[in-house]
């Protein structure tokens, strides 16, 4: 096992740098920088050196395998943050034979040593990139086992099932398919809509990680791109008089009520023979359709049009141009000027109302990635199945149930680890 070093804060000017070093020369690499022989765990402070120039003083923190991050012989250098000094000491470094991490290096050799499982490490990573209070809260719960523990809690279930379908085949008699109806069948039935549960809540987990998305939708000069400017404050969309403005999606990142949002304006919708803006006008459906929310964009008094179709029950319509004094209060949906500002806090309001309403509180901590819910949809089709196989081949059903417990192993890494390894970690920075 090579001994690993890197910057784990930014690079750049701060007051200090912090370099991590993991790895059985670790405590090599501290004699040799003047900092040998260090109680682990107790700050210590050291004038660091390499043939014979001073590099630092700085504070150094040892920590002895298995008790680290990594679980193996480890070290943090707290150097004065300047580029100058972490220069001088990451050569220093490497002169002494150690090699820089790779990304995600460190949380990888904790996994590899047993001290998180690969939920836990995907957790490592949101944490690193939350921006926002509950990203943070997701990433935190995860990180704590919450995740980890629904799996492994399913996992048992199918282990139970398993074990009772084996039981039956081994002693086999006339009634062996009623016995496991009676014995299996309500373990799976509770499993399977356990599963199904936690995949219809899976939306929520990646809403809350990637940003829940709200696409701006409606016909040509609707008023679309003057409000996309009032939401995000600032003049990122060209507004202009002329139907047809806006053809590319622009999408903007806000947080609203403490949620992610990607917010995106689009091109209006009406049949055109200009080919640049029929593609506008394709790439503004799609969006609108794999959308979490679309506001329906509206100018009173303009006729009822194509965007009408792509409006589902829970979304919201605005009346835009309410400062033109349009006439009738709409029955539906409510009224914002981009002009005056008239409705952009209610709006505002409105929208952290429908978020906090989507985004807050399940049963199940929430399923953060894609990986998760392949897998998890994996077992519930084997559960399904085994289901079946119960009546009508129960020495078959417990494939099945190998094959689910198999699903699930994947997901915290306990089994089929190196197909995973590189997609988990590849996303991690380095120094982490
Ligand atoms: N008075 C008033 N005019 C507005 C308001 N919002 C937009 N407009 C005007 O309406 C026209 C069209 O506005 P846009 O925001 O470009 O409309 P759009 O829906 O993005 O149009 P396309 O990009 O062509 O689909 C412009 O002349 C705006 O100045 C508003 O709240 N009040
Ligand atoms: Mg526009």
């Amino acid at each position: 096992m090579t001994t690993i070093f890197a910057l784990a804060t930014p690079p750049g000017r701060g007051a200090v740098a912090i370099i991590r070093l993991s790895g059985p020369d670790t405590e090599r690499a501290l004699e040799a920088l003047g900092a040998g022989g260090l109680k682990p765990r107790l700050a210590s402070l050291r004038k660091l050196s390499h043939e014979g120039a001073i590099l630092d003083q700085a504070l150094v923190l040892r920590f002895v395998a298995p008790h680290s991050y990594t679980g193996e012989d480890a070290a943090e250098l707290h150097l004065h943050g300047g580029r100058a000094v972490v220069e001088a000491v990451s050569s220093a470094l490497l002169d002494m034979g150690l090699a820089p991490a790779e990304p995600g290096e460190f949380t990888r050799r904790a996994f590899q040593n047993g001290r998180m499982d690969l939920a836990q490490a995907e957790a490592v990573a949101d944490l690193v990139d939350a921006e926002t209070a509950a990203q943070a809260a997701q990433a935190l719960g995860q990180l704590d086992g919450a995740l980890s523990q629904t799996y492994a809690g399913f996992r048992r279930d199918l282990l139970t099932a398993l074990a009772l379908v084996e039981a039956e085949i081994d002693f086999p008699d006339e009634d062996v398919p009623d016995h496991l109806a009676r014995s299996a069948g309500p373990v799976l039935d509770k499993l399977l809509s356990d599963l199904r549960a936690a995949l219809a809540d899976a939306d929520r987990g990646r809403r809350v990680r990637e940003g829940y998305r709200i696409v701006l939708i409606g016909e040509t000069n609707a008023g679309k791109s003057a409000l996309f400017n009032a939401l995000v404050r600032r003049e990122a969309a060209i507004v202009t008089p002329i139907a047809g403005t806006t053809r590319d999606v622009l999408d903007a990142d806000l947080i609203i009520g403490g949620y992610a949002v990607t917010l995106s304006d689009t091109a209006g919708l009406r049949d055109s023979n200009d080919p640049v803006e029929a593609e506008g006008v394709r790439r503004a459906r799609a969006r609108a359709q794999a959308a979490d929310l679309r506001l329906r964009v509206r100018a009173p008094g303009d006729p009822d049009g194509p965007a009408a179709a792509y409006v589902r029950a829970d979304d919201l319509i605005v009346w835009t141009k309410a400062d033109l004094g349009g006439g009738v209060v709409p029955s539906e949906g409510f009224a914002v000027s981009a002009v005056t500002g008239q409705g952009i806090e209610t709006l505002h309001d409105v929208l952290a109302e429908r978020l906090a309403r989507d985004l807050s509180g399940a049963d199940f901590p929430a399923v953060t990635r894609e990986r998760h819910r392949r897998r998890l949809s994996e077992a519930a089709e084997a559960v399904d199945a085994a289901r079946v196989r119960l009546i009508d081949a129960p020495e078959l059903a417990g494939d099945d149930l190998r094959r689910a417990a198999d699903a699930l192993s994947r997901v915290t890494g306990e089994i089929g680890v190196e197909d995973v390894l590189g997609e988990v970690f590849a996303t991690f920075c380095i120094g982490k």
